[in-house]
């Protein structure tokens, strides 16, 4: 397949040829050598005993009796809807374990930095740590920050493994959805617990029951989303700060002749913050030019560590997930430093072409051919500077033959925290979501799509994130994104304030441009989803809107997911209230009957419900559609239509 039909990223095409010229293997070319299995694609393939791995083929295109189906059986005699549901609710939980560990670790660091042990972090956003010691009923009247901290610190790890009661954190969603989770008996107890509990149902011969298993799924997906991963969101802020709009660039033309590039890459960010200050480290920057370095030091980012530390220092991006092996194709990566999730083990192999060092950091992973340097959490900066003083000492080893760093790099503005779309809207003195809620009411704003999610090689790299969000903004719709779908638009350029008018339509980029933001938002990380949970329930709050997120003219959408994390995201949403659509493939498809039940019995249970559309121009219009069935419940379609319906608006819109 010619590189072009790979990606639509003029970057990633020149990577992926010369990664072809070098004879270096891509995650896109195995991907085209390796069929998926249709069975375990569609969810049907158990292995969890040794009796099998039993694999059940769909029923699609078989005519068979429903005697005859209901005999075809694992082993154990597990129905095709019990297999379904098990492998489901094990993502969950496996995307739970992972944003909820990084979780697990931002709160021990924080609750060091509060108590003032040997830590380079410390509590910078007072604010913030009040509004969270509220949310967890912590006293602060009459209190020093440094005791308050220490109590919101032993107060979150404490949510991982406590014994009695419920997450805290649930207390921040409108009362009516509170009342859903209650009702349905999802409220999640503790983190590890849910985690654990759901290990335990999906093993061999415990829930057999699909309902109950997703009933347990559920509740742990909301340990996710309320729980580990706001946790996650709240205390970083809290310690390294909230980010603030910040203007960065993005896309492997960050990386820079003759200069000693590193790159971070993964999710924690405690470390890359630490490489920030390293790297304008005066001493290193001298060595780095002593050693033929004219350019000094650039730090730049993958992944989520990359948003990390872009929203809060303005560090460029080099790519999404799936730019990672091309970021060192470039042939001019001293180092890639990778930490936890979404981490090819193919980069140390890759980088035995070029002369860049992979170093792994966090205690929990590893990569056979990586050296590892722990990110020891009490002495950060030491690790940093180690890492730092490694990369420069490789810059001599650099093949210039081998360096072609693509010329492709654009402008972006990020760091729209929910706070600072408070902030902008309102302005600061009346920081309030009642501008957006009354832009929305008179259909200037249609409604609000959350576009987040991976980057998967089984698609066209970027293409579907581009064309989903494209449509959504030329139809009113304010875009917020995490992840690497906000990179995959910001590479378009879809993240400046010029975006308002030359791609969104009239009534999107009047407000745009009265307030001077983009029309699609970055809004951070993965586990920073927990601030499009808390954006929407400002709105709720505010009024005018309904008295449930499921209220709301919103949708969410992950066109290009593949990891486990998405399928719990995805999962925290639909609970939460809000329609949410999944490109690529599905992974129940196996049962029609368990597919049905995420995709109308969700809806009926929790108002928020899963849709599966891989072509995203449909996928913007099953979205834009459920965005205007939730107006016209809200009374809204009139107002919508008096903006809109206005012929010479039309016409221009087409135009764009
Ligand atoms: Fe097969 Fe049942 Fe074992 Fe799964 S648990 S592998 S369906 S025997
Ligand atoms: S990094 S989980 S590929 S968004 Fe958060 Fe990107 Fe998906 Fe990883």
């Amino acid at each position: 397949m010619a590189s072009n039909e790979r990606s639509i990223d003029y970057a990633t095409i020149e990577m992926l040829d010369k990664a072809e010229n070098d004879g270096v293997g891509t995650a896109f070319g195995r991907a085209a050598s390796m069929k998926p299995c249709p069975i375990g694609g569609e969810g049907s393939c158990c292995k969890m005993c040794a009796m099998g791995p039993c694999r059940l083929p769909s029923a699609k295109n078989r005519s068979e009796t429903a005697q005859q189906r209901d005999e075809r059986r694992g082993v154990c005699g597990a129905t095709i809807e019990t297999i379904a549901a098990r492998n489901f609710v094990r993502m969950i939980a496996g995307g739970t374990a992972a944003h909820s560990d990084h979780g697990r670790s931002v709160a021990h660091t924080f609750l060091a930095a509060a108590k003032g042990e040997d830590s380079n972090f410390s509590i910078v956003d007072e604010q913030k740590l009040l509004q969270v010691a509220l949310d967890f009923g912590i006293a602060i009247e009459g209190r020093s920050a440094r005791d308050i901290a220490i109590d919101v610190g032993e107060a979150a790890i404490e949510e991982f493994g406590k014994t009695h009661g419920t997450l805290r954190f649930l207390n921040r969603a409108p009362l009516k959805r509170q009342q859903i989770w209650k009702e349905q008996e999802v409220e999640p107890r503790s983190i590890d617990r849910e985690v654990v509990e759901s290990m335990h149902r999906t093993t061999m011969g415990v829930d057999m029951d699909y309902e109950h298993l997703f009933q347990q799924g559920t509740r742990t997906a909301l340990a996710d989303g309320w729980g580990g991963s706001m946790l996650a969101t709240e205390l970083q802020d809290i310690m390294l700060g909230t980010p603030v709009p910040v203007r960065g660039k993005v896309n492997l033309g960050v990386l820079r002749p003759d200069t000693v590039n590193i790159i971070v890459h993964g999710h924690e960010p405690l470390l890359p913050e630490m490489l920030v200050v390293a790297c304008q480290d005066p001493e290193l920057i001298a060595l780095a030019k002593a050693k033929g370095a004219e350019g000094g030091i650039n730090l730049g980012g993958i992944c989520c560590s990359a948003n990390e530390v872009l929203m809060r220092h303005g560090v460029p991006l080099a790519g999404n997930m799936l730019q990672q092996e091309l970021a060192v194709v470039s042939g001019a990566v001293e180092s890639m430093v990778v930490d936890v999730q979404c981490v090819m083990q193919s980069l140390p192999k890759v980088a035995e072409c070029y002369h860049t060092e992979i170093v792994t950091t966090s205690s929990r992973a590893k990569i056979a051919g990586a050296v590892h340097i722990d990110f020891d959490e009490s002495k950060p900066l030491e690790a940093a500077r180690e890492i730092v003083r490694r990369a420069i000492n490789r810059y001599p080893m650099r093949q210039k033959a081998l360096v072609n760093i693509p010329q492709h790099s654009m402008d972006l503005v990020a760091g729209f925290s929910h706070e600072t779309i408070n902030y902008l809207l309102g302005g600061l003195f009346r920081a309030s979501y009642r501008p957006l809620n009354e832009n929305i009411i008179n259909g200037r704003i249609r409604g609000v799509a959350g576009v987040v999610g991976c980057s998967n090689p089984r698609v066209k790299h970027d293409d579907a994130h581009a064309k989903l969000v494209r449509e959504l903004i030329k139809n009113d719709v304010l875009v917020i994104q995490t992840g690497c779908a906000a990179m995959a638009c910001a590479k378009l350029g879809l993240m400046t304030p010029e975006a308002a008018h030359l791609h969104a339509g009239p009534g999107l980029a009047e407000v745009c441009e009265a307030v001077g933001i983009p029309p699609v938002l970055h809004m951070g990380a993965c586990v920073d989803n927990s601030r499009i949970l808390m954006a929407a329930t400002a709105m709720v709050k505010e009024g005018g809107l309904g008295d449930d997120l499921s209220d709301l003219p919103v949708a969410g959408a992950a066109p290009e997911w593949m990891s486990e994390k998405a399928i719990a995201i995805g999962q925290y949403f639909v609970a939460s209230g809000v329609y949410t659509v999944f490109g690529v493939s599905w992974p129940t498809l196996g049962s029609e009957e368990v597919t049905r039940w995420l995709f109308e019995g969700m809806g009926a249970i929790y108002g928020g419900r899963w849709a599966f559309e891989p072509d995203p121009e449909k996928m913007a219009r099953l979205m834009i559609d459920h965005i205007d069935s939730k107006r016209k419940a809200l009374g809204l379609d009139k107002a919508r239509e008096r903006v809109l319906f206005d012929m010479e608006m039309r016409r221009e819109l087409e135009a764009v």
